[in-house]
């Protein structure tokens, strides 16, 4: 094994890094956790950053999730739905879907439910968005992974 002895200066990507502090890489997936709330209570939401791996968040009624697009730096109304929630739901699942350019200030875009799983920019009146929230209405929604279909990625 080698050393690392350029330490922290060398210019490795930091593709763990999920807080913006250093490089992020260019992603089509969610990679930032803003917040999660389950039962009321703060919780960890990282399981439904990144590429879908199975393991989601559990959205059932007033859970809210709030992920934000860093590493692609946003995503942009294109022609057609412009975002997948890669998950699964109950039959009676539901949960809203609203749409952020600047994490704050949220516009409704679609409702979503076990077999209906995308959300189109356009429905929110949004030509731009970077946060996606999700809040619990009925069931059990599991929400693996966020992702942009029509990502624009700088060539490598
Ligand atoms: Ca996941």
């Amino acid at each position: 094994m080698f050393l690392l002895w350029t330490g922290c200066t060398a210019d490795t990507p930091a593709l763990t890094d999920k807080d913006g502090s250093g490089a992020t890489p260019c992603t089509p997936f969610a990679d930032k956790e803003v917040a999660y709330t389950q039962n009321g209570q703060m919780a960890d939401g990282q399981s439904a950053l990144g590429a879908p791996d199975d393991i989601g968040v559990v959205l059932a009624h007033n859970d809210v999730l709030t992920v934000g697009f860093i590493g692609l730096g946003s995503v942009v109304d294109a022609g057609g739905d412009d975002i997948v929630v890669h998950g699964t739901g109950s039959e009676t699942a539901e949960v809203t879907a609203y749409l952020s350019q600047d994490g704050e200030s949220f516009e409704y875009a679609a409702t979503l439910t076990a077999d209906d799983r995308t959300i189109d920019l356009g429905d929110a009146l949004l030509r731009v968005a970077i946060y996606v929230q999700l809040v619990g209405i009925q069931g059990s929604f599991t929400a693996d992974a966020f992702e942009a279909l029509q990502p624009r990625c700088p060539a490598p």
